[in-house]
């Protein structure tokens, strides 16, 4: 397949889509598409090993919108099975669409362990707070004091950071953005592209519906406005870090478990 527009990428056939007006989903996906249609145009990558793979959740339906092959997995497990497509096939390009819920949750054990292989995969989590499709559960990133039908009083528990949780697990490239910097998250994840092993992009996103709504922004624009205005690329009181957070290399899964076979094989020649 020979890509040069973005808007070849899209299943028209499958629009309209499912996503409420103003959902953060739409930028994450107009900004995938249009990278992945320079990245197909420029010959850095191919569209047909190209693979789109996501779990379930708003966010987990961007792929079934691509025309690209994608896997649209179970709750919690698209890193479990982008683990299979590449150990079956190295060559492929596997992307993972994920959301808070479905990474971090349900899919927490997963994630963690992905970073911690470092396995040759990019990850672009689409972080709205809240579980979206179900109807707006408390997620592990909902902010302590957010209303959601499960806490509708406000969110007793502590949200995790999913940045540095990969950190800590050992993922060697992770950056932070929201759908308040499109050209910046475009630059992400052509960056991640470009890299082997396992890299993380947490997208701050808003779910007018179901966040929005319960927390005082219901008009999406006034959630993209807080995305901006709470967050900075640089340390400051009391606003979310976003930038690049980690850019360090380390051996990727694929290549040391691929040594390793050929050590075995050489010293086995060697008996
Ligand atoms: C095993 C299993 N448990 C629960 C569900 C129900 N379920 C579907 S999507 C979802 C949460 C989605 O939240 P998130 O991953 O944050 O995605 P969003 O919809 O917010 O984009 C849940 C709990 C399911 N489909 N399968
Ligand atoms: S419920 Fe929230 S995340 Fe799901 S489509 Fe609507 S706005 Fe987007």
């Amino acid at each position: 397949m020979t890509v040069v527009d973005w808007k070849e990428l899209i299943r028209w056939d499958r629009m309209p889509h499912i996503l409420c007006p103003g959902c953060g989903n739409g930028t994450i996906l107009n900004v995938l598409v249009r990278v992945l249609a320079e990245k197909f145009e420029e010959g850095e990558l191919d569209p047909d090993k190209t693979v789109l793979v996501s779990g379930i959740g708003c966010s987990s339906r961007l792929p079934g919108y691509v025309k690209l092959d994608s896997l649209h997995t179970t709750h919690g497990r698209p890193l479990a099975f982008a683990t299979g497509i590449k150990l079956a096939n190295p060559d492929l390009e596997v992307i993972v669409i994920t959301g808070d819920g479905d990474a971090a949750a349900i899919g927490g054990n997963h994630l963690i362990h992905a970073a911690r292989r470092n396995l040759d995969v990019t990850v672009i989590c689409a972080n709205n707070y809240i579980y979206g499709m179900t109807g707006g559960q408390v997620s592990p990133t909902t902010p302590r004091g957010a209303k959601s039908t499960t806490t509708p009083y406000g969110n007793p528990e502590p949200p995790f950071d999913l940045c540095e949780l990969v950190i800590g697990a050992g993922a060697p490239h992770v950056e932070r953005w929201t759908t308040a910097h499109p050209a910046q998250l475009s630059a992400a994840i052509a960056r991640a592209l470009e890299r082997e092993g396992f890299s993380f992009i947490d997208v701050l996103c808003q779910c007018p519906t179901n966040y929005g709504r319960r927390n005082d922004m219901r008009d999406p624009r006034e959630m993209v406005k807080w995305l901006r205005e709470n967050t900075s690329t640089r340390d400051e009181e009391g606003k979310i870090r976003i930038g690049i957070l980690r850019d360090e290399e380390r051996e990727p899964f694929l290549k040391r478990m691929y040594d390793m076979i050929e050590e075995v094989r050489t010293s086995e020649e060697g008996d």
